[in-house]
């Protein structure tokens, strides 16, 4: 309530700190409100000293582009959670975190429990990252320093034995596909603020424009009209569209790389500066086109758009390319065709999906936000899992029991350790039941949209075990969410012989981890071993993987269970329901 009624001071220093515009800096203050509410909400529907225990002291580190929405969101969630709180803000916006931090201690949060550490990332983040009382961490920003963290908090683990949690949300290369059914006027709209809004610097901005090459011309010289009709400049002008970007360093990296890029030979779309912005730090709008995804290099966090045309069979090839990227975090598709809905929903691997709409302004509850694979580690901000990351245990997983869907490969699972009179079949059964393996939601949002909240499977789950009831477990927690288990060879790989062929097919084994690829791992064993494990996980290049560990005898005994909604990925998709027009006469041929 505070911070809405005192909206005006926080725009203001948004404005001034960040170089956001009036319009965004709307924005961020209902999101950090959003994010507020909702936590609360959540705890007080669900949550009690009983069921759900804190971790204890969480780190925050959070990004300038968000500089009140994440930051509020990270420490609401982790306060909310019950958790005590270190947040340290981006270095370029201490200003409207210290303002957020005095209101939340205004509005009555316990001075003890939530602290402000603004300063760089390399001495104070390293420095609380890496102090054995930080029992959880919370990041948003690059890749790189994720894995960074990854690697410091993998040297410990909590005081109740378990891996100390890192919540990581990174960069994207996010695409949005358009086929020859879409409306070009509505597509370049939903382009223009995907790619543009906020300079480009939103993790979940467009990167790449995929056109179908039959309309791929028409769009192509719409967009670069339309671009004629953005407006750079000050922020504080209610006319402008399109600010400044953060920072002269950032604005020299982009402008290096457009600049690379038109010397390559690449044909460029660029705004001209107006004669206000030459002081700036400005960065006009600016398309580039090019051949394939594979010329695309990082994530260029600016106003670039690249623009790439597809041929109607090669879609499939293209989405596999987009997922190809490593990146999984949005994703939009600009198509009258149902069928194609379908099948490239269910091809992308992205963790925020938009039919028919602009890729960007997730609402949390609505379009809970994030991604996996080199995007993150989810869970989603802004969705119902975010909180049960930063509790050290619950009794009562969300989801359990939710899901739609059993498995075959559970089934024949089960049944091969009945027949075998394993110890583990009543609790296979149990994994099997709660498993929220097909868990659909729909969440609420404005009339003309749809959005759906749904689990799917990782993908790969590499078991690392000691006993053979240990494997069983594990491969049964991997059957029963839809994974493929991936057996280490360290393990007691007795449990895997003589497997039949239909089981043979979800189960593998892995010699030598080192040069396999996999989504999550379950580890059978404490401390040392916990450690090692974490060390080696950390040293992998590519995305950061989760790990879950119990020790031998918590396992034999029945004390813990693997968190089956760990091994499930989450996926928002948000449509638009209401998009009309468009080339109607593909709508019935296709
Ligand atoms: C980010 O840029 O780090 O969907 C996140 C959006 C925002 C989140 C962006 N809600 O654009």
């Amino acid at each position: 309530d505070m911070m809405e009624a005192r909206m005006a001071v926080l725009m203001a220093l948004i404005i001034r700190e960040a170089g956001k515009s009036c319009a965004n800096a709307v924005g961020e203050v209902r999101e950090a409100v959003d994010f507020l509410r909702y936590y609360a909400a959540q705890v007080e529907r669900s949550f009690t000293n009983e069921t759900h225990r804190p971790l204890g002291c969480v780190v925050c580190i959070s990004p300038w582009n968000f500089p009140l929405a994440i930051f509020t969101g990270q420490v609401a969630a982790a306060l909310a959670a019950g958790n005590a709180v270190l947040a340290k803000p981006a270095e370029e916006t201490p200003l409207i975190a210290a303002k957020a931090v005095a209101m939340l201690l205004e509005a009555g949060v316990p001075h003890g429990v939530l602290h402000l550490l603004p300063g760089p990332g390399a001495s104070v983040g390293h420095a609380l990252v890496k102090d054995r009382r930080a029992n959880g961490v919370m990041f948003t920003g690059s890749t790189e320093v994720a894995r960074l963290i990854q690697r410091e908090l993998a040297a410990r683990t909590n005081p109740d034995g378990k891996p100390v949690p890192l919540v990581a949300e990174t960069g994207g290369q996010n695409a949005l596909v358009a086929d020859s059914s879409a409306l070009p006027e509505q597509v370049v709209g939903d382009v223009l603020q995907s790619a543009f809004d906020s300079a480009g610097q939103r993790c979940s901005a467009l990167r790449v424009l995929c056109l179908q090459d039959d309309i791929a011309d028409e769009v192509l010289a719409r967009l670069n009209e339309a671009l004629t009709e953005l407006s750079l400049g000050r922020p504080d002008e209610l006319a402008t569209d399109v600010g400044p970007v953060i920072s002269a360093e950032a604005m020299k990296t982009i402008a290096g790389y457009i600049d690379a890029m038109r010397a390559a030979g690449h044909a460029v779309t660029q705004l001209p500066v107006p004669d206000g912005c030459a002081h700036g730090t400005f960065v006009p709008p600016t398309v580039i086109e090019i051949n394939a995804v594979a010329e695309l290099s990082g994530e260029v966090f600016g106003p670039v758009l690249h623009v790439l045309r597809f041929r109607r069979d090669r879609l499939e090839r293209l989405i596999d390319e987009i997922n190809g990227t490593g990146y999984a975090l949005t994703f939009g598709l600009h198509t009258r065709i149902d069928e194609t809905i379908e099948r490239v929903t269910r091809r992308i691997a992205a963790g925020n999906v938009y039919v028919n709409r602009n890729i960007i302004g997730a609402v949390v509850g609505v379009q809970p936000f994030g991604g996996h694979g080199l995007s993150g580690t989810g869970p989603k901000a802004g969705g119902p899992l975010y909180l049960h990351r930063l509790l050290s245990a619950v009794s009562d997983p969300p989801f359990a029991g939710a899901g739609r869907q059993v498995a075959s490969a559970a089934r024949l699972w089960l049944d091969r350790l009945t027949a075998s009179g394993s110890r583990a079949v009543a609790i296979c059964d149990e994994i099997i039941r709660m498993s929220p393996l097909g868990m659909v939601q729909e969440l609420p949002g404005p009339v003309g949209e749809r959005n759906r909240y749904l689990l799917r499977p990782r993908g790969d789950v590499l078991c690392v075990a000691v006993t053979p009831f240990g494997l069983e477990v594990q491969i049964s927690a991997a059957l029963a969410t839809g994974n493929r288990a991936i057996v280490d060879g360290s393990s007691p790989l007795s449990v895997l012989h003589a497997l039949p062929v239909e089981l043979a097919e979800h189960i593998s084994m892995a010699r030598s981890r080192a040069h396999v690829r996999f989504d999550a791992v379950l580890l059978e064993g404490d401390g040392d071993v916990q450690r090692q494990l974490a060390g080696e996980l950390a040293a992998r290049p590519g995305p950061i993987v989760v790990m879950q560990a119990i020790a031998s005898d918590a396992l034999a005994e029945g004390r813990e269970r693997y968190r089956l909604e760990w091994l499930l990925k989450e996926r928002s998709i948000s449509i638009n329901t209401a998009a009309a027009g468009g080339n109607a006469s593909l709508m019935s041929i296709g």
